[in-house]
């Protein structure tokens, strides 16, 4: 499957991850009989080494997904380049590109995540990279638009694999998904409209020193109604909209200072509970894991939004708003790890900014290791069908079609009323 992909990126002249199998003889060299068998040091006329080439996350195949529907995929990668609703310090449009760059040593051994068992480069499904949404730089809310435009196209097709099995879309579809690679934190309002779109009300797992449910008043001032969305309100702004699902949200990570103790009470109204990133000393991470847990539960689809400042400055410091005080690389991804079963339907990665990174490249470097673990979450989970890696039956293809039609005639109404 996957050599037949990388054929067509070929013909297509797109960025290659391991060069042409189908066309080219390897002559020998040590991972002749893997997977990923075409390395430099393999032979052959083109083959991309891990330090040099164009950068997709993890040298996945390239597919311009937005401007082409022809490949079909189960987990895509794509940018989300927006940084005007930063408070403090800018950078995080070259948040895509810089993750992709600290992702390329991701798969130099074929991918497979140990502690996981389980390879999310080499699975049941198919995983691209589609590139980055057009985001403009001088108008928010008009880059708002395109970002919840932009993921939703994606987000609506069929998927690779399952296409055809009853799924969890609030239209009983099996969709596929979506890890954006943000931007500052004000792209998850126009994420989760979109998301909001597929599957309803959505409950979300959010990483995070920082709420983000602040009202426009106390965040920022909100001299006009396009001010008043930024990376410190979007969560109050979801919340207000109806995208967030009932007292099943959580936040992790939590250290900032407050305007008073009432920013958790308002909290609280959006739908939240928090965990403080103090309370690893007492609860640990099989503590936070079971708190995360037993809040969103295994059941409903769950939005996952990782703001790298979750992270220590000292594992991450090129980002929008550092907090001292944070978990460690090594804390956060036992954490994520814990979070198997949970039936994440997307996630997004946000507030890179690697201007403000060291040379060692080490807050990329963490975001894309984050995704690792997050994409192997997702593998191991299956397709987003009701019934995950099991086999569904006829039931749930009558039900999508049935659902299919519905969409249709919906489609049909939304353009009559327009
Ligand atoms: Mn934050």
């Amino acid at each position: 499957m996957l050599f037949k992909a990388l054929t067509l990126f070929s013909l297509s002249g797109a960025a290659l991850c391991h060069g042409d199998h189908e066309h080219q003889t390897t002559f020998s060299g040590p991972h002749k009989s893997l997977w990923y068998n075409t390395l430099p040091g393999d032979g052959g006329t083109q083959a991309d080494s891990v330090f040099s080439g164009i950068s997709t996350f993890g040298r996945l195949p390239y597919f311009p997904c937005l401007a082409s529907d022809e490949e079909k995929f189960d987990i895509a990668f794509l940018g989300a380049p927006f940084d005007t609703g930063t408070s403090y310090r800018p950078g995080a449009r070259f948040g895509p590109s810089g993750i992709r760059q600290g992702s390329r040593r991701l798969n130099l051994y074929g991918g497979y995540n140990v502690p996981m068992a389980a390879n999310p480069f080499n699975f049941w499904g198919k995983v691209i990279d589609c590139g980055d949404i057009p985001v403009t730089s001088y108008d928010n809310a008009y880059a708002i638009q395109q970002i919840e435009d932009g993921h939703n196209t994606l987000l609506m097709r069929s998927p690779h694999t399952a296409a055809h099995k009853r799924g969890l879309s609030k239209h009983g579809k099996t969709l596929p998904r979506i890890i954006t690679l943000g931007g500052d934190h004000t792209i998850t309002l126009p994420l989760l409209r979109s998301v909001n779109k597929a599957y309803g009300p959505i409950s979300v797992v959010h990483f995070d020193s920082h709420l983000d449910t602040w009202k426009p008043k106390v965040f920022g001032g909100a001299p006009s109604k396009q001010a008043a969305i930024n990376h410190g309100t979007y969560f109050y702004h979801a919340s207000q909209e109806g995208l967030l699902a009932n007292d099943t949200n959580i936040h992790a990570g939590i250290r900032t200072t407050l305007s008073g103790p009432t920013d958790y009470d308002n909290d609280g109204y959006c739908g939240f509970t928090r965990i403080e990133a103090r309370e690893i000393d007492t609860l640990g991470t099989a503590g936070i894991i079971s708190a995360i847990r037993e809040r969103v539960g295994t059941e409903n689809p769950v939005y996952l939004s990782i703001d790298i400042d979750t992270l220590d400055p000292a594992f991450a410091p090129a980002t929008g708003t550092p907090e001292t005080g944070g978990w460690s690389t090594r804390e956060l991804r036992t954490i994520i790890r814990g979070l198997e079963g949970i039936n994440f339907v997307a996630a997004d990665i946000v507030e890179v900014a690697p201007a403000y990174d060291t040379n060692a490249e080490l807050t990329t470097m963490a975001a894309a290791d984050t995704l690792f673990e997050v994409m192997t979450l997702m593998v191991k989970r299956g397709p987003l069908t009701v019934e995950g890696l099991g086999e569904s039956g006829q039931q749930g293809e009558a039900a999508a079609a049935e659902e299919e039609e519905k969409e249709a005639q919906d489609a049909d109404k939304g353009a009559q009323e327009l």
